[in-house]
């Protein structure tokens, strides 16, 4: 027949596989397995058997096919649930809550909603600029931190009118040290054996008590718009407290009301800071990509007044940057497919109804075949023209009706905030940084740090009137 074997890399008894996976980096361990044995290859895990990953692009490709594959809630995203349930990103299809968020969330996601939160965005964002603004020539910015910052207060602030004010702590916002820690274990538990992951009993602990500060912020939040009642606020939470499914007029339950904010509050901000922090990264090593974006910016913020939502729609250059820098590193790296009936993946490897395949989309985003022999360099202007990308070569924001449906809201709130850090500052390697990926799930450059100096042509940025409204003042 034309069926062709899956290769897998030597195993370890009853471990199988699992020795070759670094425990703190398994998608770096897992892109180095991909490397040396190509796009398709089969790992076995304790408990785990016959774990696919896939990562050329026609193999995804033809996994993509919504009308033979579907979203699979894999292992990762099954101990993410105890903390966001049946909310959006860790729902089956077939469970009645996805569809009925999603009906009623999606208008809040568009593109035209953007314009909505754009003032807000812009709230936080200056906020970064004038903490920037005011630190000394010597001392350092602690870039992923700072952007961990500025994405949780966007999210609370677009979605929930709540501030976390995160800018006027000196370390994290508990609730991001309770949401940290619960990602770390979820990820941890992955890589225990069943009977070690019963002898953690302080983690376990932990986490319920992480689990159970989470929830109660946000049952407050809750609390306190219910009693307040709808006062016009734009945000997600009227939507969600007022929506209903055009499909079947309900509305969303308390319950799944509170694993959806849990769910935005974690995915509508790790992912965006890891994106704004590799950017940097990037255009720290690329004086050329960091010259032209500048240019851009300069062409386009020439007054002091704060960026327009239209402005922010100009800064294609900007943009591109986003784009390549999620290409080569795609901050939330991995998702999974299973099959919806028996099928042969590319034509060629059987599978049964129920099985998955994992998409391993840092590979995929270095398939030569899609993206030429220069895959590792940093080049934004690949996707000067998007119709030159083969299909599904390129899936930072995952596939079809179950791919992200934040992706505009990230791609405005980065751009708005890379293209104003770059109006006012200039950017310089004073640690000689290089490059540790730290992975929580997601991936972030792990202890970056960088200086900034402000420009000498920059507009100055708009600060309280007991500054003159001008920090020039
Ligand atoms: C789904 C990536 C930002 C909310 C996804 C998926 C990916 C992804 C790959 C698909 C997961 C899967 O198939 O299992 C990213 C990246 C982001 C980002 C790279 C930033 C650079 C956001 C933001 C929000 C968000 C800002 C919310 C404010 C969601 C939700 C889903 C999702 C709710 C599930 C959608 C559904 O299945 O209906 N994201 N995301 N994401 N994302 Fe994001
Ligand atoms: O493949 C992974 N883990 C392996 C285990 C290992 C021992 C081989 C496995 O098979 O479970 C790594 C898992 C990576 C998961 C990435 C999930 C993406 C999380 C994104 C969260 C943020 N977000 C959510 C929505 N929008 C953004």
């Amino acid at each position: 027949t034309n069926e062709t074997a899956i290769p897998q890399p030597k195993t370890f008894g009853p471990l199988g596989n699992l020795p070759l996976v670094d425990t703190k980096a398994p998608v770096q361990s897992l892109m180095k397995l991909a490397e040396e044995q190509g796009p398709i290859f089969k790992m076995d895990l304790p408990g785990r058997p016959n774990n696919l990953y896939i990562s050329g692009r026609e193999l995804v490709e033809d996994a993509c096919d919504e009308s033979r594959f579907e979203k699979n809630v894999w292992a990762p995203l099954q101990n993410v649930r105890s903390f966001s349930g049946d909310g959006l990103f860790t729902s089956w299809t077939e469970e009645p809550n996805w569809r009925k968020a999603h009906n009623i969330l999606m208008p809040s996601f568009s593109q035209r909603a953007m314009a909505g939160y754009h003032d807000m965005m812009v709230d936080i964002a200056m906020q970064l600029v004038q903490k920037w603004a005011r630190l000394n020539p010597d001392e350092f910015v602690e870039v992923p931190e700072d952007m961990t910052r500025l994405t949780l207060d966007t999210i609370g602030l677009c979605g929930f009118h709540y501030r976390f004010n995160s800018f006027y702590r000196e370390s994290n916002h508990p609730f991001v040290e309770a949401m940290t820690r619960s990602l770390d274990e979820s990820m941890s538990q992955l890589q225990r054996l069943g009977v070690q992951n019963k002898l953690m009993i302080g983690k376990k602990a932990q986490m319920r008590h992480d689990i159970e500060y989470m929830f109660a912020l946000v049952d407050k939040i809750v609390k306190e718009r219910r009693e307040r009642g709808d006062q016009g606020e734009k945000d997600l939470l009227n939507n969600m407290l007022g929506g209903q499914d055009p499909d079947t007029g309900d509305s969303l339950s308390d319950e799944n009301i509170r694993y959806q904010i849990i769910t935005f509050l974690i995915a509508g901000h790790e992912t965006t800071s890891g994106l704004l922090s590799f950017a940097l990264y990037f255009l720290l090593h690329h004086p050329d990509a960091l010259a032209k974006a500048q240019a851009e910016v300069d062409g386009i913020l020439t007054d002091s007044s704060a960026p327009t939502y239209k402005q922010v729609r100009e800064m294609k250059y900007i943009r591109m940057i986003l784009n390549e820098t999620l290409r080569l590193w795609p901050t939330a790296p991995a998702f999974s497919l299973r099959a919806k009936e028996d099928t042969k993946l590319a034509g060629r490897y059987p599978m049964q109804k129920g099985e998955a395949v994992n998409v391993l989309i840092p590979t995929l985003h270095r398939d030569k075949s899609a993206w030429g022999d220069d895959v590792e360099k940093f080049r934004p202007e690949r996707f000067e023209d998007p119709s030159k990308i083969p299909d599904d070569a390129y899936k930072p924001f995952g596939n079809g009706q179950r791919a992200c449906i934040g992706q505009q809201f990230a791609l405005h709130e980065a751009t708005l905030v890379l293209g104003t850090l770059l109006r006012h500052f200039d950017i310089v390697d004073g640690a000689n940084y290089e490059l540790k990926i730290k992975e929580t799930l997601t991936l972030k450059p792990d202890g970056f740090t960088m200086q900034v100096r402000p420009r000498a042509n920059a507009p100055m940025a708009p600060a309280p009137a007991a500054f003159g409204g001008n920090l020039a003042a």
